[in-house]
């Protein structure tokens, strides 16, 4: 199998299958795969399908999906539907309820979404492409027996476990507001994988999981770092913080193949959030991890304010393809333009909504703590 080549132009590849856009979880859900149409549209009207090569995707099949979750569950999935669902045995067998709805075509949707993240990855392991993005992926939370936060498929997960077919070492980073729980706990016990989360964590804040202290077990003690961090982070102190703890990971732990989780919901003015970051800094986060040249899978994840969300994808897959957008308001052509305003820039202020409850002093102490973490890798 082929890797990077020496030029430092990458192939970049962007997998995208319009129907998953079309999905609905119920009109006070926070989950909008309306976001993803948003999102398509602006990397169209930036004409960045231009420079990438552009798939259109395919469903997972079932037999996919079992290589992670159990036969009982996805065949429920399968069979459930709004108008048959038994919600106290849905909800007491499977962990079905307001975070997690059955919803018309549900079943579609986690095939759809999960087709899309594994046609990605067979894209890197051919060599085909350098890097490869599901804007559509990304559920981080979604557990082997049910659906969990949002997530029913563990689309992560199953293109990892494909990744470890042909690559030695898989490196998961999660930069999504919330800890990355379903993938940690997937990859707990082997030296394998190495899984990184940066979150919001005060023992309550869902998942409620992902304090230091969870590094691993057996084989896998000390390949599990998470980041915890408090309310109202602010750019420079996440991207510095950011890049001191993955470059000593990257050059002990010596990836393969880099997986990156890019949630949305990290940013500010996020309806769910409680983080100041700006689309630069999220986006800074990608190129820095881009740098170090290895073959990248590039998810989605959360992301509740679908027009940030939006431009925060498109700014991502504008520094993936090494294109520099052009400043000021966004292009004319734009198909729901007005979801942009008052604005229609690229890049509004989001970062002085919430007060900064991280401070030097503790921040300083998470990184000192993680590099001792990092330290015990080799042996
Ligand atoms: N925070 C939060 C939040 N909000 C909701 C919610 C709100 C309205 C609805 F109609 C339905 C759900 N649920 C939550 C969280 C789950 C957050 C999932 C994040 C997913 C991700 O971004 O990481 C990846 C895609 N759930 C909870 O806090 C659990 C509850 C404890 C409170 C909310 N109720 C609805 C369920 C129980
Ligand atoms: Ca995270
Ligand atoms: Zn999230």
């Amino acid at each position: 199998y082929s890797q990077l080549t020496s030029s430092n132009v990458s192939h970049v590849s962007y997998h995208y299958n319009p129907e998953v856009s079309n999905y609905h979880y119920g009109p006070h859900h926070p989950m909008k795969p309306f976001r993803l149409l948003l999102t398509d549209h602006l990397v169209s009207a930036y004409k960045l399908h231009e420079v990438m090569d552009l798939y259109q995707t395919t469903p997972a099949s079932k037999e996919q999906m079992m290589k992670f979750h159990s036969p009982e569950y996805i065949e429920f999935l399968q069979k459930v539907s709004p108008d048959t669902v038994n919600r106290a045995t849905a909800s007491r067998e499977f962990n079905i309820g307001d975070d997690c709805p059955i919803f018309d075509g549900l079943y579609q949707y986690g095939s759809m979404y999960s087709g899309s993240s594994l046609d990605a990855t067979s894209k890197l392991i051919s060599g085909i492409s350098d890097i490869s993005i599901n804007w559509s992926g990304g559920l981080h939370h979604a557990k082997k027996y049910g659906p969990s936060g949002f997530c029913y498929i563990n689309d992560i997960v199953l293109s990892i476990l494909e990744l470890l077919k042909y690559y030695p070492r898989v490196l998961y980073i999660d930069i999504d507001l919330h800890h990355g729980d379903g993938v940690q706990e997937a990859f707990y016990t082997t030296d394998r994988v190495m899984t990184c989360s940066f979150h919001k964590y005060n023992g309550t804040f869902f998942p409620a999981t992902g304090n230091f202290n969870e590094v691993g077990i057996g084989r896998g003690k000390n390949f599990a770092v998470n980041v915890p961090l408090r309310d109202g982070i602010e750019d420079e102190n996440y991207v510095k913080l950011f890049k001191s703890i993955m470059e000593p990971i990257i050059s002990s732990f010596q990836p393969s193949v880099i997986v990156q989780q890019c949630g949305a919901d990290s940013l500010g003015c996020d309806r769910l959030g409680c983080f100041n970051l700006n689309i630069k800094a999220h986006g800074a986060c990608v190129k820095y991890i881009q740098s170090f040249g290895l073959p990248m899978l590039v998810l989605g994840g959360g992301g509740y304010t679908p027009r940030n969300v939006s431009r925060l994808w498109c700014h991502e897959t504008a520094v993936l393809n090494n294109v520099e957008l052009p400043n000021g308001k966004l292009p004319d052509t734009l198909p729901y333009k007005s979801f942009f305003g008052p604005d229609f820039s690229m890049h509004p202020n989001l970062g002085d909504r919430i007060e900064n409850r991280n401070t030097k002093k503790y921040l300083e102490s998470v990184r000192i703590r993680i590099l001792e973490q990092v330290r015990f890798l080799n042996g």
